[in-house]
């Protein structure tokens, strides 16, 4: 069984999404084994998006991510890492077919309401770095 962090960004959050979101994978058949509402930190915001370190929507990033509650949560279910990125759609809404989440929801790149574990790798690095191992429900 995998498990894999998923992250209502702060746009979602103000636009009382959700519920919707949280839904689609309830109804998929998924289990939350943890979640937290929560304002992130610079440093933990940095931390999670090590990679686009330079890129040049990178401080954007930073600053949309830190300004408003998010809620992060560990997600677990046969397959879930890939599943659950197939159900968000691609990065870009405007590739994003009707049906996904960010296809639903989202029309820019900057506000596309959800993140997901893109490797089994990184949800195991962005679950620690977001929970402590007894914040995981385990029955
Ligand atoms: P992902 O969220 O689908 O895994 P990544 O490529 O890992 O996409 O990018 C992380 C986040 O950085 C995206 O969800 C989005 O918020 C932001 N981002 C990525 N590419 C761009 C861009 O070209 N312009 C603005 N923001 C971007
Ligand atoms: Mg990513």
């Amino acid at each position: 069984m995998q498990q894999t962090f998923l992250m209502i960004k702060p746009d979602a959050v103000r636009r009382g999404l959700i519920g919707q979101i949280l839904s689609r994978f309830e109804s998929k058949g998924f289990r939350m084994v943890a979640g937290k509402f929560m304002v992130i930190s610079e440093e933990l915001a940095k931390k999670h998006y090590h990679e686009h370190e330079g890129m040049p929507y990178y401080h954007d990033l930073i600053t949309f991510m830190t300004s408003g509650p998010v809620f992060a949560m560990v997600w677990e279910g046969e397959n879930i890492v890939n599943l659950a990125r197939l159900m968000m759609g691609p990065t870009d809404p405007e590739r994003a077919t009707p049906g996904t989440i960010r296809g639903d929801f989202a029309t820019l790149v900057n506000r596309n309401v959800i993140h997901g574990s893109d490797s089994i790798e990184n949800a195991e690095r962005e679950i620690h770095l977001f929970f402590s191992d007894s914040e995981r429900i385990n029955k």
